[in-house]
């Protein structure tokens, strides 16, 4: 059995009807069906030895009944069947009924008006700590700055897969965010971005997206970020029947160039089933036609100006230029960013940047907390 230093060993175990009564060393009880304890056997016959993914599903009949014992601290079971399952006590206390998640994430909190982004030194990301308290602040709060790079191409892809594998899109895997001579997009040009989330003509947004500075002489060109669930909270807030509009009706956004025309159709906001907001689209470029029935489309533009105007209130948004080696990351699906118009012939604008599944993220998290 593997040892769970941290946690107690059981000092008692007893079958009552279906369940198993367990008591731990430091007075911690619980009743665990017999079944669940079938369903998670961790012998090789129940698990993979390898890939410990399950094999089996617990039938009817055979974890009704089952001689209970304890070994060294830890449970051991013979089932009617013959079949042996042994726990170790620790693992038991950290899955028992009651216990709260270890490995919970870090809860979405809404900016508040005296939000300033966390900041790790790039140094830092490397350290299991730096590492977990970026990837925290950028489940919590949406948006994390990186520190004091260096001025290396390729960085950001570097750092990416330090997560997980860059998410492509039609714009690639990584992309340069530069002024160009034919941009197939405005971030390609060097005029001013109003807020935006990327990508929302896709069914599946990018989640994550991270901008690396590798050059900002040009003069202008300040990053602008406002989180779309504090705006939309003050949308509700304010006029409900803007925030209802936005978030029942469904509206069509679509990119097309020569070779793409990537389309879906899908709310401003979108709230879950208990009406809490869960994502945010906004991209007034790729905004489609507006396809709703000819009564709705006043109340509708009433509504999206309504939102637009409350984004753009310098309450809502953070400004600031970001620093060569300096790197923004942030949660495309709720954190809207822009910049402002940068004039070329006054210096070199450069940013690299790239997408990672959010899953990813807490995929690194737990392991961090795995290994910590
Ligand atoms: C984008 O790539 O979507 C941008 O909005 C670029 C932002 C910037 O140039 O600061």
């Amino acid at each position: 059995l593997r040892p769970y230093p941290a946690t107690p060993l059981l000092r008692g175990a007893s079958a009552r009807d279906e369940e198993i009564e367990l008591v731990w060393d430091d007075g911690e009880r619980a009743s665990i069906p017999l079944i669940w304890l079938r369903d998670h056997c961790p012998c090789e016959a129940c698990r993979h030895h390898q890939t410990r993914e399950r094999l089996i599903v617990p039938l009817d009949g055979v974890a009704e009944t089952a001689e209970v014992g304890l070994e060294a601290g830890h449970l051991r079971l013979r089932w009617a069947d013959g079949h042996l399952s042994q726990f170790a006590s620790g693992w038991l206390y950290q899955r028992r009924p009651a216990a709260t998640d270890a490995s919970a994430l870090p809860a979405r909190q809404a900016w508040s008006e005296a939000f300033t982004p966390t900041r790790v030194a790039h140094a830092d990301i490397f350290t299991p700590g730096g590492e977990a308290t970026w990837l925290e602040a950028l489940l919590r709060d949406g948006l994390v700055l990186l520190d004091g790079g260096p001025l290396a191409d390729e960085e950001v892809s570097r750092i990416a897969e330090r997560i997980g594998p860059q998410r492509p899109t039609n714009f690639g895997a990584r992309f340069d965010v530069r002024s160009k001579p034919n941009p197939n997009n405005a971030a390609y040009t060097a005029i001013g971005l109003a807020l935006h989330t990327d990508l929302p003509n896709w069914r599946q947004p990018p989640d994550i997206q991270l901008l690396y500075c590798l050059q900002n002489a040009a003069q202008g060109g300040e990053s602008l970020f406002a989180d779309g669930f504090q705006v939309a909270e003050a949308l509700r807030e304010q006029a409900p029947e803007h925030f209802r509009l936005l978030s029942e009706l469904a509206i069509d956004f679509r990119f097309q160039d020569a070779t793409q025309d990537i389309a879906t159709r899908a709310p401003v906001i979108e709230c879950d089933a208990s009406g809490r907001v869960v994502e945010i689209r906004f991209n007034n470029w790729i905004r489609d036609t507006l396809r709703l029935p000819a009564a709705q489309m006043t109340a509708w533009y009433r509504a999206y100006h309504h939102f637009w105007t409350l984004l753009h209130s310098p309450r809502y948004q953070l400004d600031f230029a970001l620093a060569p080696g300096q790197m923004v990351a942030f949660d495309n699906r709720r954190v809207l960013h822009g910049r402002r118009a940068f004039d070329p012939n006054t210096g070199a604008r450069h940013l690299q940047g790239t997408y990672l599944d959010r899953d990813m993220l807490e995929s690194r998290l737990r392991v961090l907390a795995r290994d910590s």
